[in-house]
């Protein structure tokens, strides 16, 4: 929509999985786009993917792509951040906190301190660490929109979860101290808190076991990466006096992390 037309949005995870999507919807509504991730190469074929979306939109304005070799769990990298965008991109308008992951189904007491955490590290203290870099900025332009990237498993945990249901719940706490800290600025904060999404998400908490990953969506039809990207461009599109605090999404066959039924 034509409120997205100029806008630059900036990605973390944005390489694969929900991350992915957004990019090619933004750049179709002539945003300009910033996208990290770990990995350069599959940052390329993303930013290609946009810029053949926004060409083939046939748009005058937006279509700016640059990508950054980041991982949000590095504190020396997101505080160097800033210097590696290019300074007609710098002025952010839309911060997406999506890069996150689950690893494992340990359970409380057999938990790998390592993979605890890397989860932290990434989901909680890397989403905070971007929201403080951009935040700052907002303030003084008295502009902005933060989405991050939530989970159902934020709202309610699961066995075999601790770690990254605690996480999840720690992005939803974290995302509504900065509403209520914002709520006298034009600053928006959205929480967007997906159900079951078929992404490479199983995959990496299965540790590459591809068949465990795909018992977790077997039988319903899961949300796709697409879908949440709708999502995400969605609420980024209310109008400016609009904003969408949380957003939970799941398909339709599932109620809650454990209520899900599978016709087959
Ligand atoms: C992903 C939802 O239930 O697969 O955030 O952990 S779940």
């Amino acid at each position: 929509t034509q409120r997205l037309e100029g806008k630059v949005v900036l990605i973390t995870g944005a390489s694969s999985g929900i991350g992915a999507v957004p990019a090619i919807l933004f750049a179709k509504a002539g945003s300009n786009l910033i996208l990290l991730a770990r990995r350069q190469d599959a940052l390329t074929s993303v930013a290609s993917a946009a810029q053949a979306a926004h060409k083939a939109a046939g748009l005058t304005v937006g279509g700016k792509v640059a990508t950054v070799v980041l991982d949000v769990s590095d504190r020396e990298a997101v505080a160097g951040l800033l210097g590696k965008i290019p300074e007609e991109l710098r002025k952010v308008d839309i911060l997406v906190n999506n890069a996150g992951f689950v690893l494992g189904v340990d359970k409380i007491g057999d938990i790998k301190d390592d993979d605890m955490e890397a989860m932290f590290e990434t989901n909680v203290y890397g989403l905070i660490r971007m929201t403080q870099l951009f935040v700052k900025d907002f303030k003084a332009r008295n502009t902005g929109h933060i989405i991050n990237i939530g989970s159902v498993a934020g709202r309610e945990a699961y066995a075999g979860g601790g770690i990254y249901c605690a996480t999840k719940a720690a992005v939803r706490s974290f995302s509504q101290s900065l509403l209520r800290e914002v709520v006298d600025t034009k600053i928006r904060v959205t929480e967007i808190q997906p159900g079951l999404v078929e992404t490479g998400f199983s995959v990496v908490r299965f540790r590459g076991d591809k068949s465990a990953a795909d018992k977790v969506y077997e039988g319903l039809e899961p949300l796709t990466g697409k879908d949440v990207a709708e999502e995400i461009v969605w609420v980024a599109a209310r109008p400016s006096h609009i904003n969408i605090a949380e957003l939970f999404v799941m398909p339709v066959n599932q109620a809650s992390p454990t209520i899900v039924h599978r016709p087959g």
